[in-house]
């Protein structure tokens, strides 16, 4: 079986459609004001230049609730299902089940808004990963609930089109982006049923008062059973845009269509049953199972290096296809500030931050070492270059592509839109440098340290913790002047007046080896193998804390040590 070749690089959309797509990349960029705001305001706290409780009414725990909840939660999931939405029409060539889209913005907007009145209220400081005992009110719950479901409606709704393309076109592979995508939402599927049956059934009737208590180890393993699996739903759509557009956009052809096939049904299987890796220091689960989810997690890495190698291989070819020569001397080649192929800079500075990202979630991954690491400050700079590097930079690049494509718009500020990716980068070094530095002298993550440890009025003061908050707050200051100027490129595109008619144009990668390799054809056997070794990772962990009989807790505020009375 032969590829889709894909003969357009422009497809005509429908009003309906366009509209969806638009608002589900509007309506996140505006919250995400919110949340950009709310992180740069961390750094500030942590390094003692705020040393207060709370700033602009903004609570410290409300205010990185916000960022956590804003970034990393509604903003992500928003552009998956926009972007999910594109790539289908787009690579299937046929329109889309509106009636459902629609459908599924509704669900999706209003979850966010109903869970959002709490949090900007101050009832739901619970952060990104709302364990328990800290409660929220019972509207933030039902928010993500529904934000959750209306993500699903639209994935459900994409399978009906492929299969009345898979009908027309019964002798071509899944084109890879339809691949990606679906492998994305698989993904999320399978993760967010745990997160449903610790929302439904423990934590909205113990915020709703009828249970008066919470099993904390079952809620925290039912956590972690989604929270893994959510990264790496962050990342496909990245992914996605890394193996169809970026070989494209720097002047060359995919290396291997096999490896952008192996690498999305592989994640798959593996980013599910490792959730126990985030539970390493959890007294409730027994080392065994810790340690077989440091091999599956090890196993998880595997995608990443194979995507490593083929993404330069890719580069490779386009720079040396626009004249670079040498061993090294083809990287001087590339796009890196190319006005009209900006969107590689987007790419590219992400993956040069995913080096780093991915050389410390192995060590996380490494027991031992997490030792030293869990809860450090180490944690929030793994995850600013895994999550705000490569997933970012592709998320608002791919945010800005789809805004001047389907409003035919050009994009404004050209000549400042190129380098955003790259201060941005500078920015992210520089923070997690600090971070990480602090981590290992055991500075803690989610602690307002301007009250104590980076205050010398303060009987905790530590001086040789300083340095790593310094440098936590210059790159903090650098990614929010980066931000700053996307946002004004953002908002001047969507001001401009249109230039052309609205379509999709995306950047299509050819193939150099388009491999006919049956196991990487169909998704159903990696979706079973996924089940098998989920069955397999959890059922002996959950018998585990069902036969420990732990004491339900009650409800706690992050400002008080005291349970809540009701
Ligand atoms: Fe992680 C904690 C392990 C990847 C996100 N992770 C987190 C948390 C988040 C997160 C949000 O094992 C914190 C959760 C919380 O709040 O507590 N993580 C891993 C491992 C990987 C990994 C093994 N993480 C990610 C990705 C994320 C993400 C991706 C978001 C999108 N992580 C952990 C562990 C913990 C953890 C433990 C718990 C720690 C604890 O104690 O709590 C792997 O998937 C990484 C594989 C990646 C690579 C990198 C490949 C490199 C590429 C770039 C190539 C560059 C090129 C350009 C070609 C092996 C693809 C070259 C250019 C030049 C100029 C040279």
């Amino acid at each position: 079986m032969k590829s889709a070749t894909i003969p357009y690089t422009r497809v005509e959309v429908e009003p309906g459609l366009r509209q969806i797509i638009l608002f589900e990349i509007f309506f996140p960029m505006v919250l995400l004001i919110i949340g950009i705001l709310a992180g740069f305001l961390q750094v500030l706290y942590r390094s003692g230049i705020i040393r207060a409780q709370s700033i602009l009414g903004i609570e410290y725990y409300q205010g990185l609730t916000l960022h956590g909840a804003i970034n990393a939660v509604v903003f992500t999931t928003f552009f998956a299902v926009a972007f999910g939405h594109a790539i289908m029409r787009f690579e299937l060539g046929k329109p889309l089940l509106i009636g459902a889209a629609w459908l599924s913005l509704i669900l999706m907007a209003g979850g966010t808004l109903m869970a959002a009145v709490p949090m900007l209220i101050g009832k739901a400081s619970v952060l990104y990963t709302f364990y328990p005992p800290l409660r929220a009110h019972p509207a933030f719950y039902i928010g993500l609930v529904l934000l959750v479901v209306g993500s699903w409606v639209a994935f459900f709704s994409w399978i009906p089109v492929f299969q009345r393309w898979k009908r027309d076109n019964p002798d071509t592979k899944m084109p890879l982006g339809v691949m990606g995508i679906f492998a994305t939402f698989i993904v999320w599927f399978i993760a967010t049923i745990p997160v449903a049956i610790e929302i439904i059934f423990l934590l909205i009737p113990w915020s709703l008062g009828w249970t008066q208590t919470v099993n904390v180890p079952l809620a925290r393993m039912l956590f972690w059973f989604f929270g893994h699996p959510l990264v790496y739903f962050w990342l496909l759509p990245a992914y996605v845009m890394y193996y169809t557009m970026l070989p494209k956009l720097a002047g060359g052809k995919l290396y291997s269509d096999f490896a952008g096939r192996f690498t999305f049904l592989w994640l798959i299987v593996f980013s599910a049953p490792i959730g126990l890796h985030h539970q390493y220091m959890e007294p409730a689960i027994s080392s065994t199972w810790k340690f077989i989810h440091a091999f599956f997690t090890m196993l998880v890495a595997v995608p990443s290096l194979v995507t490593a190698f083929t993404l330069a291989a890719s580069m490779e070819y386009g720079a040396r296809e626009r004249g670079g020569t040498g061993l090294f001397g083809w990287w001087k080649k590339l796009p890196y500030l190319d006005r009209d192929r900006w969107l590689f800079g987007y790419l590219f500075a992400g993956l040069f931050i995913f080096i780093f990202g991915g050389i410390t979630g192995i060590v996380n991954a490494s027991y031992n070492l997490d030792s030293v690491v869990h809860n450090t400050a180490w944690i929030p700079a793994h995850f600013h270059q895994t999550v705000a590097g490569p997933v970012f930079l592709a998320f608002i690049g791919g945010s800005l592509l789809l805004l001047t494509t389907l409003t035919g718009k050009e994009i404004a500020f050209k000549s400042v839109n190129v380098w955003i990716p790259y201060l941005w980068t500078l920015g992210i070094m520089i923070f997690s440098s600090g971070l990480f530095y602090g981590g290992v002298a055991g500075q803690p993550r989610r602690t307002n340290m301007g009250l104590t440890y980076t205050n010398p009025a303060s009987p905790l003061y530590r001086a040789d913790w300083r340095i790593s908050e310094i440098a936590g707050a210059i790159g903090g200051t650098v990614m929010f002047i980066a931000m700053l100027l996307y946002f004004i490129v953002f908002f001047a595109t969507l001001a401009k007046a249109k230039s052309a008619d609205g379509a999709l144009e995306l950047p299509v990668s050819e193939l150099i080896q388009d491999e006919d390799v049956a196991a990487v054809q169909s998704l159903r056997p990696w979706l079973i193998g996924a089940i098998i070794l989920l069955v397999v990772a959890y059922t002996a962990p959950f018998v585990e804390l069902a036969r420990g009989r732990y004491e339900g807790t009650p409800g706690y505020s992050p400002a008080s040590p005291v349970a809540q009375q009701r």
